[in-house]
């Protein structure tokens, strides 16, 4: 197949006739729209936090969480700016809530995670119920669940916010409501949802209310415990070193629909294999230092950094100190109609 059809006088003057009608020739896009393999705008890159955290910092004079609604920086993949995406089918933002301030309670299509960088003792309420968050939680807010965050620490707390809303975008299904309170009102004991569906027990008639998790807040704590227990076989994975995925309880998919997440730990002096997969990723060092090569472009972290791998380029992983990653993309959504693709080693 030729990438373009030559363009001669006669064809020209074709195309120039059919345009009036909204009509334009396929054999001229062909190569663009059908690639061998994935060709993304999205670019390999690093959001150093020493470095963006004064303009967070910043931003918490600038306007109150009210008034903004959510005070947040949106991290713009700089392959695709302006279109607020991160990658080309997801968003990230850097979320700041104030001592004594509330984000107030709305719904929306999206679904959103947050990712807790800095801070202890803020809370963010779904269903009714309210969390605390500390460093390196994953909290979910399900599509369509009201959700308010509030901070009654003395201490502002930052989390990355991780939603599908390019996705949302795409198929034309936004729909966003305000409650109208700051706050929605608390009817559950904090760490209900947890004890319910977190522990490896259900609720003898429990039925699934909808593709999301029951759990809402997957403490750092318990998931870092586990890789520390987990390592001890010491089964580490060429690619990936020691890599789960954050689940969903009541049926063993994704804890999102659309998002997929995931936890893992790279021990001292592992070098990772090559790997690509068809979802390009957002990576968040928690602890640790080490350096990911993405493509030919080779980034340093430590924790708190976020950085990106789009779609199909090769990734490899060294870590100088043991490390943990958290790392979220839309693998789930590929999955499901059959997109997803990895190549393990042979990038
Ligand atoms: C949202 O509701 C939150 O609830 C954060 O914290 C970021 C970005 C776009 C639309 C809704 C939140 C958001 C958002």
């Amino acid at each position: 197949m030729a990438d373009t059809a030559e363009e001669t006088p006669e064809r020209r003057a074709f195309y120039d006739r059919i345009d009036p009608q909204n009509m334009t020739p396929l054999w001229s896009v062909m190569g663009a729209l059908i690639t061998p393999e994935p060709k993304s705008g999205c670019q390999p890159h690093i959001w150093r936090y020493d470095e963006v955290r004064p303009a967070v910092m910043e931003s918490g004079s600038l306007i109150s969480a009210k008034e903004a609604e959510r005070r947040v920086l949106i991290l713009e993949n700089p392959g695709l700016r302006g279109q607020s995406r991160i990658t080309t089918s997801l968003y990230a933002g850097l979320q700041l809530v104030m001592p004594g301030e509330v984000a107030p309670a709305h719904r929306h299509s999206q679904s959103a995670l947050r990712f807790v960088l800095e801070g202890h003792g803020a809370h963010t309420a779904v269903g009714g119920e309210r969390t605390l968050m500390e460093p390196g939680d994953f909290v979910i807010t399900p599509n369509w669940a009201w959700h308010d965050h509030g901070n009654l620490s003395d201490e502002p707390m930052v989390w990355l916010d991780g939603l599908d809303i390019p996705i949302v975008q795409f198929f034309d299904a936004s729909f966003v409501e305000r409650l109208g309170q700051d706050e929605q009102p608390v009817s559950r004991p904090d760490g209900d949802a947890l004890a319910r569906y977190g522990e490896g027990l259900l609720p003898v008639d429990h039925e699934a209310q909808g593709p999301t998790s029951p759990v809402f807040n997957y403490p750092y704590e318990r998931s870092r415990a586990a890789l520390e227990t987990m390592r001890r076989t010491g089964d580490w994975d060429a690619c990936h070193g020691l890599k789960m995925r954050y689940v969903n309880p009541a049926t063993g998919g994704f804890a999102m629909p659309t998002i997929g997440t995931f936890l893992q730990l790279l021990p001292k002096g592992f070098t990772t294999q090559r790997y690509r997969s068809t979802d390009a990723t957002v990576f968040v060092c928690v602890e640790g230092e080490g350096m990911t090569t993405v493509g030919d472009h080779t980034m340093k972290w430590r924790p708190r950094d976020i950085f990106v791998a789009p779609s199909w380029y090769p990734v490899s992983h060294e870590v100088a100190e043991d490390s943990v990653l958290f790392s979220y993309s839309d693998r789930p959504v590929q999955e499901k109609l059959g997109l997803w693709r990895e190549d393990r080693g042979n990038a």
